[in-house]
């Protein structure tokens, strides 16, 4: 019998499934240190006040306490840092208050650390928490960008005036007011993006650990890039050098960007380890998750299109104001202007965009990348405002997306907002979803639900993505401030047996499957043999982590790239071996063989003469089969795809229900169509979850309203469709695998396509545009209004 196939394009069951499904796996809060304390927040429930005085003194006593601290003991350490830095129109940088690790002076959102309670557990800890005696004086508070931005709003930091972060602008102003003066018809639309609670299914965890005898500390932490949060907070917060501080990211639960940042919690534990000498664990509790993860999306915009008369694209205008809530997070600067602003072309061949964006400080969270970050703004802008150029001007909404597309002969195409797309085919996408819908059915089903008393719509979005976050080149001229590449380190063992250490790190998205059959697939070797480790700054040389679907683009990348230098030493092993020079030496399917002849030896056995080296060329090549290499890619890679959503709107309830949703992705070449389409599903469920169900909401001064899931509704099963997924590739021209990622695709496609179906089912009412989520309460008011409708 042969072996089943395992290699690049193979739907292998995902290895860490068993230990995942069987109660094995192993996250932080499994972790117990000997000798561990626990820690317990005191957080505000205040959007916005002067902390007066915090008296200690009965919690310090309570029973099990072994330290209470306060901003005011941790003085000393540094800010919590932000890994960004945006300019403004006028070149000045942006505005950078302190993001202390608990709060010094003032709070600034209802979350906002106060003090930390560490006791022998975590009860203890909690019940000393509540004598803390903390007195604040309320200020006056804004929880939205259009309050924070109107004249006389109270500032969020005395220091920044306005408000404002940053008030930046990209593309060519006089080039777009010069394509609007000349329009045959000018579009426009005010739409927002609404908040969104990431709500991974484990709540973010910390253990710091210090160990005396060496001085060395240990975080054990729920992240997604332990490498950079090591150099955060080893540089930026404790002024620890790296060599003393290890981070571990076990198994984490589910990410989707909020494990991202550096947060507050792991510096706590970390220095309260070493102040008291004993590990410190904190786990957060759900409700913490809802006011203390960065948020994600909340923008205002409006956008304008400038058509000609036969509904070609001439130029987009867009002004957004974005909100970073109280603080900056670590790559939120980033979120609305590089993630964002630079990928309002769209697939479209639009000539001029200009776009300006205003960052503003509110008493909310803050706010950063939530899964697709930035691009899901951009697609949820661009798609709404066609549909609503059809809406105006009566144009057919396939036709006008056709219409405009960048055409396949026009790659690599240079966009007016800084990219260069290397590939892609927006017409083969368009119409694989088309017919996959049954576009041409539907106004048969419409009929027939209309004879049911129903409102049936049906949406496209033709979206684009850049990621595969980045060449270090293009993210540093953007303003990050540090290079984005990838690191591997594969070491093929004595006996042929492989370790890939990566600098990515696997969260859900199946890394140890789908590197493994990387690996399995170039070296030959069984996927049963190749093992994927990451999460360990002990074992890894050093990684950027896993965000903007980035690992296999970037981090297989590096694979290739280290698996290349394992193979031409291998093959200077084998020519001594087998005589004969190393250029006539191939490697295939794990054997190198002497062209021309069957002289063969395996993988297994050049590995055992490198580490046993008793017949090797010692004089001209080192022992051992060990290499690391460091990937930096020429370019994002750009995935992009047609998402269509057929909705069925109950008119006495207003309830919403996607009866059927397509989605077709081109992600370039794909390792694991299973796991692709259960990104994309995964993707398309969070969609449906913002364009239907999910919002923060805030009062008019900060309380966040939603602070549970009694009053924030996730995506359950039963909201979702059978989600139909299908692929189309043009490969990335520019890295080793020709793939693009697919972790944030049916995030960034889904929403409009939701909402365009949703405005469609609406369409006999007059209704031009719903904001998201278009909840029952939203619609039913809609359908019963005698209103106007806007
Ligand atoms: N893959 C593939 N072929 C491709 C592209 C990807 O087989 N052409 C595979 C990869 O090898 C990997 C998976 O698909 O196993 C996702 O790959 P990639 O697109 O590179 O994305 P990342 O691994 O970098 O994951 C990040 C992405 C992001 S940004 C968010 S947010 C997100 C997501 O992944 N968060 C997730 N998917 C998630 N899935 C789960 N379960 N949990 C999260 O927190």
């Amino acid at each position: 019998m042969t072996a089943a196939f395992e290699g690049i394009g193979a739907s292998v069951r995902r290895k860490e499934d068993l230990r995942f499904i069987s109660g094995r796996g192993h996250y932080t809060d499994d972790i117990n240190r000997p000798g561990q304390l626990h820690a317990y927040i005191r957080r505000s429930d205040r959007p916005h006040a002067k902390i007066v005085s915090i008296d200690t003194t009965a919690a310090a006593a309570a029973p099990g306490v072994a330290a209470v601290f306060t901003g005011a003991d941790l003085a000393g350490i540094g800010g919590l840092p932000c890994g960004w830095q945006i300019h403004n129109k006028d070149g000045s940088p942006m505005a950078e208050p302190k993001h202390p690790v608990l709060a010094e002076g003032k709070v600034r959102h209802v979350g906002d650390p106060i003090a930390v309670v560490i006791a022998e557990t975590k009860q203890q800890a909690k019940d000393a928490a509540e004598l803390l005696d903390i007195v604040l004086e309320d200020l006056p508070s804004i929880a939205s960008v259009t309050a924070a931005a109107a004249p006389g709003a109270p500032r969020v930091h005395d220091d920044v005036a306005g408000n404002v972060c940053y008030d930046w602008h990209i593309g060519d102003k006089a080039a777009v007011d010069a394509a609007f003066a000349r329009a045959a018809k000018v579009v426009s639309l005010d739409l927002t993006n609404n908040r969104l609670i990431p709500n991974a299914m484990e709540p973010r965890a910390a253990v710091g650990d210090f160990d005396p005898t060496t001085d060395d500390y240990t975080l054990y932490t729920t992240s997604q890039n332990p490498h950079v949060i090591r150099l955060l907070m080893g540089a930026f917060v404790l002024g620890l050098p790296e060599h003393k501080l290890r981070v571990v990211a076990p198994d984490v639960g589910g990410g989707f960007g909020s494990k991202i940042y550096h947060y507050a919690e792991e510096a706590i534990v970390t220095w309260a380890a070493g102040r008291l000498k004993r590990p410190v664990k904190w786990t957060a509790e759900r409700t913490e998750s809802f006011m203390s993860d960065a948020h994600g999306r909340d923008h205002v915009s409006t956008a304008e299109m400038a058509l000609d008369a036969e509904g070609h694209f001439l130029a987009l205008r867009v002004k957004t104001l974005c909100n970073m809530g109280g603080y900056l997070s670590t790559f939120a600067p980033a979120v609305p202007t590089y993630l964002y602003a630079t990928l309002l072309a769209g697939v479209y061949k639009t000539p001029a965009i200009y776009a300006e964006v205003k960052a503003m400080f509110t008493n909310t969270v803050p706010v950063d990348a939530y899964r697709g970050a930035g691009r899901p703004e951009a697609a949820f802008l661009i798609e709404r405002l066609v549909d609503t150029i059809c809406h105006d001007t009566g144009h057919d909404r396939v036709d006008i997306r056709r219409k405009n597309f960048i055409p396949v002969d026009a790659f690599p195409y240079q966009t007016p907002v800084a990219l260069q797309y290397d590939s892609g085919d927006y017409f083969t996408t368009l119409d694989a979803a088309l017919k996959a819908a049954d576009w041409a059915g539907f106004p048969a089903r419409r009929a027939a639900a209309k004879a049911n008393g129903k409102l049936r719509g049906i949406g496209i979005s033709t979206y684009l993505e850049a990621c595969g976050i980045a060449p270090s080149k293009v993210v540093g001229s953007l303003g990050a401030r540090a290079g984005l590449y990838e690191v591997a380190n594969v070491r093929v063992h004595p006996t042929g047996s492989v370790s890939v250490f990566t600098g990515t790190h696997s969260h859900g998205q199946g890394h140890e499957t789908t590197f493994a059959q990387l690996v399995s697939d170039q070296l030959g070797v069984p996927l049963s043999q190749v093992d994927v480790v990451h999460g360990d700054t002990a074992k890894i040389p050093f990684g950027m982590g896993t965000y903007g679907s980035r690992s296999l683009a970037v981090g297989g990348s590096a694979m290739v790239k280290a698996m290349d230098k394992i193979i031409a030493k291998g093959k200077k092993i084998a020519a001594h071996l087998m005589e004969a020079s190393a250029d006539d030496i191939e490697f295939k399917d794990g054997k190198f063989s002497v062209a021309g002849t069957d002289k063969v030896k395996t993988l297994g056995e050049i590995a055992l003469t490198a580490y046993v080296p008793h017949n090797y060329p010692i004089e001209t090549l080192e022992p051992g089969l060990d290499e690391t290499a460091f990937y930096d890619p020429m370019n994002f890679t750009f995935p992009g795809g047609c998402h269509v959503c057929e909705v069925e709107i109950d008119q006495d309830t207003g309830v919403t229900s996607v009866v059927n949703f397509v989605a077709v992705d081109d992600v370039g070449r794909v390792i694991n169509p299973m796991i692709v389409e259960g990104q994309v599903q995964g993707g398309v469920a969070q969609g449906i979850g913002q364009a239907l169900l999910e919002s923060a909401v805030y009062d008019e001064a900060g309380q966040l309203l939603s602070g549970s899931f009694m009053d924030y509704t996730m995506p359950r099963a039963d909201d979702l469709p059978n989600i139909t997924v299908g692929t189309e590739s043009t490969l990335c021209t520019h890295n080793p695998l020709g793939a693009k990622g697919c972790g944030e695709v049916g995030a960034i496609g889904s929403p409009p396509a939701v909402m365009n179906a949703v405005v469609d089912a609406l369409k006999d009412l007059g209704v031009r545009h719903v904001d998201m989520p278009a909840s029952p309460q939203k619609i039913w008011a809609i359908i019963h209004s005698n209103r106007p409708r806007m």
